[in-house]
């Protein structure tokens, strides 16, 4: 029988995107809808820079030299999503709900655009919680560059967002929403909103997935 912990959970919302896709933009703008509808709400990130682990894997991106090993790179980051989620799940089991940008699915498109292998990636991954729903907010690396000057980091270039954006392409799984990221800013906070509320509703009383 279900542990009464796990009755009335929250549910794991996932926002995935290449760089300036307008995902962080919607993540605080869907946080605060939420909370706005009385939801009991929290939000987190990967890479979480802020932890011993998020300062090499900030100190990796800002860089652009060449010399670290990819696959102890992807562990990193992979660690980095270990080291948080024990908490979140914690939370999520007593009814919080998490908004989270970027995870996984990051690690495996952009460790693949490194030219790692597919499946390698995947398995990295593998028995980290599953989010409920990844919202995919999708737009051609043409439009995303239109919206300004790509940042100074590591993959902000277009031929690499391009692979990014191919990598995503192959992912697509039942619980993924592709969302048109050309809509107006308005008109994907609100898909985003309904798209989030529903899955709330019916996480509440399903076990927690894993990848
Ligand atoms: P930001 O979301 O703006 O904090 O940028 C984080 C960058 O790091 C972004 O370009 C995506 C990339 N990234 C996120 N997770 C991973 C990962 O697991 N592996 C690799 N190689 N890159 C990642
Ligand atoms: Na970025
Ligand atoms: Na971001």
């Amino acid at each position: 029988h279900k542990e009464k912990s796990e009755k009335n959970r929250g549910a794991f919302i996932l926002l995935e995107g290449c760089d300036r896709s307008g995902k962080t933009t919607q993540a605080q703008l869907l946080l605060q809808s939420l909370k706005d509808k009385g939801q009991n709400v929290e939000f987190a990130r990967f890479p979480e820079r802020s932890s011993e682990i998020g300062k090499v894997i900030d100190q990796y991106l800002k860089s652009t030299t060449n010399e670290k090993n990819l696959k102890s790179m992807h562990l990193l980051f992979t660690a980095n999503r270990w080291e948080l989620m024990e908490d979140i799940v914690k939370k999520i089991k007593k009814g919080t709900t998490y908004v989270i940008d970027r995870y996984a699915y990051s690690g495996i498109v952009y460790s693949m655009a490194n030219g790692l292998d597919k499946e390698w990636c995947i398995r990295m991954e593998s028995n980290l919680p599953k989010p409920d729903i990844v919202l995919f907010l999708d737009l051609s690396v043409e439009d995303a560059a239109k919206r300004g000057e790509y940042g100074k980091e590591r993959y902000e270039k277009k031929a690499f967002q391009q692979k990014v954006r191919d990598n995503y392409h192959q992912l697509i799984e039942d619980n993924w929403k592709v969302i048109d990221a050309t809509q107006t800013k308005e008109e994907i906070a609100k898909q985003l909103l309904d798209l989030s509320l529903k899955t709330i509703e019916e996480s509440k009383n399903k076990p927690i997935q894993t990848i």
